[in-house]
Formats: structure tokens, sequence, C-alpha cells
């Protein structure tokens, strides 16, 4: 049997207390991936839960149909694993009403956002998603093209403004230094081509906060589902698997209404930089360290990499050592709590959490996880001795048999096989060019 609305749901499991059908959608999720799953719709089947209305959430997959294939026949239900070495705790979510994939419906798409209960644009689109060329600029080519979130926030909006609705808060909730302006400059980029006159209006009307985000959410494995199927009595092809520890820091500057998420466990901040900081550059910036120095070392999961006790002190000093000094605190943020914090999440035994999943992508995280940190410390004269370990595993891998899963793979392995890597890579013209200039050479 299929989960779906009808399914009797054992009671050692927490359900939605909110009358799902009677909920408008406020929320239309661009991404609706794993961790948003594990994330964002958590906190806001809480908010609901806790009484707010109206706030179901529209699931967009910008091409692939997996996820629509997933949750669609289960009318948007699915489960939360939350596991730790004690147990594993089962929820459903109730959150999510449908996935629409854009490839397929473009104008649905484009309707959601342009509907008038729709408050919200939210996005998990990971790094590469946002489409920027070398210099940060936006790559209008790419944001023409088939998996460009920009044109369908383009039309929905045009629409809105036809419409004289109101404009919409975009809610970026991926892992980039000040996603909230990255996003407003580069929609902005995207307007002044394909919609000029929207521009003004887009300004005065839509308002793009700054987030930090986490939560640990590895890929879903058949196992993970077995195991749901077992408790729940159904089969949920939706299912995802977390840690405990969840974390969301939101700028209060939205366009229009909002869920409570601060009612929920959610930080609404004036200022989101010491946390976004602290993330990516501490717990991302230690998982992309340590997805290449224990893929070196012959380790599958983070849990063995991070108990090696060959690599968990590098970890520590890159996390307390080399990261920490450059963030500026915000009152209350205790860095090395955070560096004790993380090291115990990383060390989950009960999370399966693939370092080649971390591997993907270096090209767009290793800039904010750990070019800024490097650059830092070059100003003031300092070396890295963990972050240059940690690129030095990044070129070994680049080297490696390992499959290369980046939008730069075959710039990457060319620029990596030579005596010149590191210049090639980092030098003032290299694919990953930054304040920094590598001191060291493979
Ligand atoms: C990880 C992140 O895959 C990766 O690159 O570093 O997905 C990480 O698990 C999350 O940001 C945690 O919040």
């Amino acid at each position: 049997m299929r989960l779906g609305s009808g399914t009797p749901i054992p009671a050692s499991v927490q359900a939605p207390a909110y009358d799902r059908a009677a909920q408008a959608a406020g929320i239309v999720h661009i991404g609706i991936g794993a961790f948003h799953r594990a994330h964002q719709a958590v906190y806001t089947d809480d908010a609901m839960n806790a009484g707010d209305r109206n706030w179901g959430i529209i699931g967009v997959s910008l091409r692939s149909g997996d996820v629509a294939a997933q949750l669609n026949p289960q009318d948007g239900l699915y489960t939360v694993s939350t596991r730790s070495a004690a147990g594993t705790d089962l929820r459903l979510i109730g959150a999510v009403q449908r996935v629409l994939v854009a490839a397929d419906e473009p104008q649905a798409v484009i309707a959601a956002i342009a509907a008038p209960t729709t408050h919200v644009v939210s996005f998990t689109v990971t790094e590469k998603g946002y489409l920027r060329a070398a210099d940060g600029s936006l790559d209008l080519a790419a944001a023409n093209g088939p998996s460009s979130l920009y044109r369908f926030i383009g039309a929905g909006l045009a629409a809105r403004r036809a419409a004289q609705l109101p404009g919409l808060t975009l809610l970026s909730c991926d892992n980039l230094a000040n996603n909230g302006a990255v996003l407003k400059g580069l929609m902005h980029q995207y307007l002044v081509a394909a919609y000029p006159d929207l521009n003004d209006w887009f300004d005065t009307e839509c308002y793009c906060p700054a987030t930090m985000i986490d939560r640990i959410v590895p890929a879903t494995t058949d196992a993970d589902r077995a195991a749901v199927e077992a408790v729940l009595g159904a089969r949920d092809e939706g299912t995802v698997v977390t840690e405990g520890f969840s974390q969301w820091v939101i700028e209060d500057d939205f366009a229009g209404p909002r869920p409570r998420w601060e009612n929920v466990g959610a930080q609404l901040v004036t200022d989101v930089a010491p946390y976004e900081t602290a993330k990516l550059r501490m717990l991302n910036g230690a998982h992309s360290a340590l997805a290449y120095i224990g893929l070196g070392h012959g380790h599958e999961f983070v849990h063995q990499a991070i108990a090696d006790p060959a690599i968990r002190p590098i970890i520590e000093t890159l996390m307390r050592n080399e990261a920490a000094p450059t963030i500026a605190a915000a009152p209350g943020q205790d860095l090395s709590a955070y560096a004790d914090a993380l090291l115990a999440r990383f060390g989950n035994p009960a999370l399966h959490h693939r370092l080649i999943q971390i591997a993907m992508d270096g090209s767009q995280k290793i800039p904010q996880r750990w070019l800024e940190t490097l650059a830092w410390h070059q100003a003031r004269g300092q070396r890295c001795s963990s972050l240059e370990a940690a690129i030095t595993a990044w070129i070994a891998f680049l080297r490696s048999d390992h499959r290369v899963d980046d939008p730069l793979a075959d710039q990457l392995r060319a620029s990596a096989a030579g005596t010149d890597a590191m210049e090639n890579l980092f030098g003032g013209r290299g694919l990953l060019a930054s304040e920094w200039r590598p001191e060291i050479s493979t």
C-alpha cells in the first residue's frame, strides 16, 4: 500500500494536527529536494500545527520529475526520520500540497507564483542553480535556458503586477554568502534584460531576506525506505532522513505575510551574516575538507572520516584556528561551542552521510567555504595548514578515478592534471580566482 491521505497512521508517528485540505498554498518552493523536505517544510508544518493557516507549499522541480513522482501519488505527504545513536523518530509532514515539474507544466508554475494567496517564493536550487558566471554576474544565456529559475519568477512577477497584486518575498535557502543580496542582484540583471519595465516595481514590492539554513540531510537510500515502510505500514517513496539538529536564521525583512516560524524554532534577526559566515566557513568548510581528505583515506561516510585520528585534528584546526578567527561573532554566538557541536554532529553514527555527496560541485562551494578564510589569513601574513591540506586533497580527488560531479568537471580535471594545478585553479586567471594567492604547490 502506498502512503496517502487515507493511510491510517500509527500512534507512534506524529501527524499534522491541522486540516490539510482547508489550507491555501502561501509558499511556492523552487527546488524541492530532500533538504527542503527535512528543513523549511518541517518548520512550516510546525507553524501550522501551532495554529498558523494557509501556508501550504507548492513544490517545484525545475527539470526532474522524480520528486513529483514520489509525492503527488501520496497527496504530498511524506515522512521525516530523525536519527541519532539513541534511535529514530518518525513523523508525517503535511505542509507540501503538490509538486509541479517546471519543464512539463511551465504555466502552472507561473500561475502558482502569480496566485493571490502566494506570499513567499523560496529556493533550494544549490549553488550552481543561481547560474552565475565566473565573475559572479548572471550568465544570461543560462538564465534564458531550460533550467532557469529566473524565467519563472520573471513571468510570475509580471503576472502579479499586471493583476495589481502585491510583490513577493524571494527567500534563498542555499549555502551562498549573502544569499539574499545575491539573489536580488541576479534577479535584477535578469529583469533588466527580460522585463525592463518591471525593475522599479521589483525594487519596491519584492524583498529578498538573507537566510542561514542548517540541517544535515543525506540522500535517501532504499534501506531507508524499507525501514520506514516497516514502521508506517505503507510505502513512502518521498521519505527523508536527517539529524535531530536544525537551525534556520532569517533576516526579518519580508514583503508581506509569512508563517510565524520564530514560534517554532527559527531565529528572525536583523543581521544573518555572523551566523551565515560561521556556518559556511566552519560547518561547510569542514564538511568539504572531510569529503576530499576522507575519500583520499578510503572512507565512505562523514562519521568514519571524523573518527580517523589522522583526520580529526586537521578538521578541528580548520574550524577553531583557521575559520573561527575570521568571523565577527554576534552577541551570544559562541564559536568554540559551535565547533564542539559540529564535531558531535559529524560523529553521528546513525546518519550515513556519504562523503561523495559533499564532494559534489566543489567549484561552486570552495570559494565561500575555504578561499575567503585563506585570503583573510594571507592578508595578515598567516598560513592555514588545514585548508592547504584540504586544497591538496581536492586536487588529488580531481586527479583520481572518482567521478567528478561538477558543472566545471572537464575544466577542473584538465586544470588539475599538470604541474601548474595550483596556478590553473587558484591563480589570478585560474578557474576559481579569488583574493587568495596560492603559496603551495602540488
Ligand atoms: C554539505 C551540506 O553537501 C554539502 O556540501 O556540506 O549539504 C551540509 O550538509 C548542509 O549545509 C548542512 O546544513
